[in-house]
């Protein structure tokens, strides 16, 4: 028997890298994407996200002829949706982009498929998906309803198998990690752990779907909570004069501690987003995951203060920013507090000059760009007479360097504590 073949929709963070190593493992794919000029960059091998190891590996998916992308949905055995879950005012889920995904397909659906979810979700998505998927196509009939049994050709299976990839190891990762498979019935479990399991060397985990939309909100969940404790600790421990890294490091020698460490605050879009949709869910149970996401959206607020304290008495000061990704290494700016950072002191500082340096990027994002005292430089650009250098992202480059080398004379806020 041949290998099921996949159609993606959403060649994004998740989905380009998932498809090409699903085509590297022999399976047949196809990636959809409204976005005509990736689809064009894509098929001529050239990546739309700097992702270690995903230029190598779409080369070869295309080389093989296993893998193409299009701005045509195709019909298939299996369907899989990765599209940007974003939230409302209230926080809850905004289904557009996994409506528009259903309204795309359903044209093309002819029965006895099966139909993905991997967007992180809040429960009952994966159901609300199925839903409209069966409004738009009436003639079909989800696994398990009376229609299904009496046209067994005519049935849909759906299941949500959320992503778990770090981004900057997500080729590694896809491979290795435990994978969880949410089926609404268990032939869908069983469709979804066949196409998984053509790729993915780490344990299937078989439950429901809407279990498992809440362990994947769990697991970001958790890390956002001890990052909450690591970020409520570095304000504790300035406050007291000490030194957050070293108390955390000593901490962390206890053989049940096991402490994060702080930032500028917490971006992304997952673990700045995912508690949310728990909060939404249960807003009078989700006491610490909500104040966890408080804790941290308030620190790029913090280190702001502690910039304009040490530009207090100087007329037209200098700064550095260094960084502007969410995390280290990467060139995702999605939700990012050194974006929010830097745009906060670029409207406080309006009389001084701001130099930013982020190596991953070759211009100003929209949040700056309107700026003229900002500019995006080299980091051997960095005036010799900065004011003051703020470390806001950990990547290679500046931990290669030291402030003293950067700037000798400059007040330094190191938000990451890589020049200890
Ligand atoms: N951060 C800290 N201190 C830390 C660790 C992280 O301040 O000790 C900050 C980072 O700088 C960044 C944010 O948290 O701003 C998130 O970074 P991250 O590396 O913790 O996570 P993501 O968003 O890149 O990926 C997470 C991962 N989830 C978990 O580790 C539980 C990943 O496995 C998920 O697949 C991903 O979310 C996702 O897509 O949901």
């Amino acid at each position: 028997m041949s290998a099921p073949s996949v159609c993606f929709v959403g060649l994004g963070y998740i989905g380009l890298p998932t498809a090409v190593v699903m085509a590297n493992h022999g399976m047949q794919v196809i990636g959809f994407d409204i976005n005509a000029d990736n689809v064009e960059k894509i098929n001529r091998g050239e990546v739309t996200i700097l992702e270690p190891g995903l230029e190598t590996e779409l080369r070869k998916a295309l080389d093989s002829g296993r893998f193409r992308a299009t701005t045509t949905p195709v019909s298939a055995d299996a369907y899989i949706i990765a599209v940007p879950t974003p939230f409302n005012d209230d926080h809850s889920v905004d289904m557009k982009f996994i409506l528009s995904a259903a309204e795309a397909i359903a044209p093309v659906l002819d029965g006895d498929q099966l139909v993905v979810l991997e967007s992180t979700s809040p429960p009952l998505t994966t159901r609300r998906m199925a839903d409209y998927l069966l409004e738009l196509r009436p003639d079909l009939f989800r696994d398990g309803s009376p229609g299904a049994n009496e046209n067994p050709g005519k049935t849909l299976y759906f299941a949500h198998c959320p992503e778990r990839i770090l981004p900057g190891k997500a080729m590694e990762e896809l491979r290795s990690n435990d994978r969880i498979i949410g089926g609404a019935s268990p032939e869908a479990t069983r469709r979804a752990s066949e196409i998984y399991a053509s790729f993915c060397h780490g344990e299937l985990l078989a439950t429901d779907d809407r279990t498992a939309e809440m362990a994947k909100l769990t697991e970001n969940s958790f890390r956002d909570v001890n990052i909450a404790f690591a970020n409520e600790l570095s304000r504790i421990a300035a406050s007291l004069d000490i030194d957050v890294w070293e108390l955390i490091d000593l901490a962390n020698h206890h053989p049940r501690v096991n402490i994060l460490q702080p930032g500028p605050g917490v971006g992304g879009h997952c673990i700045a987003v995912d508690p949310w949709f728990i909060v939404a869910s249960a807003p009078t149970e989700a006491q610490l995951i909500r104040t966890a996401r408080e804790v941290n959206n308030a620190k790029p607020q913090w280190v702001l203060g502690k910039i304009l304290d040490a530009i207090e008495h100087i007329d037209n000061p200098t700064i550095a920013l260094l960084g502007l990704a969410f995390k280290a290494d990467i060139d995702d700016l999605r939700e990012s507090p050194a974006v929010e950072i830097s745009k906060a002191v670029a409207t406080a500082v309006s009389h001084g000059s701001i130099a930013v340096v982020e190596p991953n990027i070759n211009k100003l994002p929209p949040q700056l760009a309107s700026f003229d005292h900002v500019a995006l430089v080299e980091l051997s650009a960095i005036p010799a007479h900065t004011d003051v250098l703020v470390l806001l992202v950990d990547h290679e480059q500046f931990r290669a360097t030291t402030a003293k080398q950067l700037a000798p004379n400059a007040v330094v806020i190191d938000t990451r504590g890589v020049w200890r």
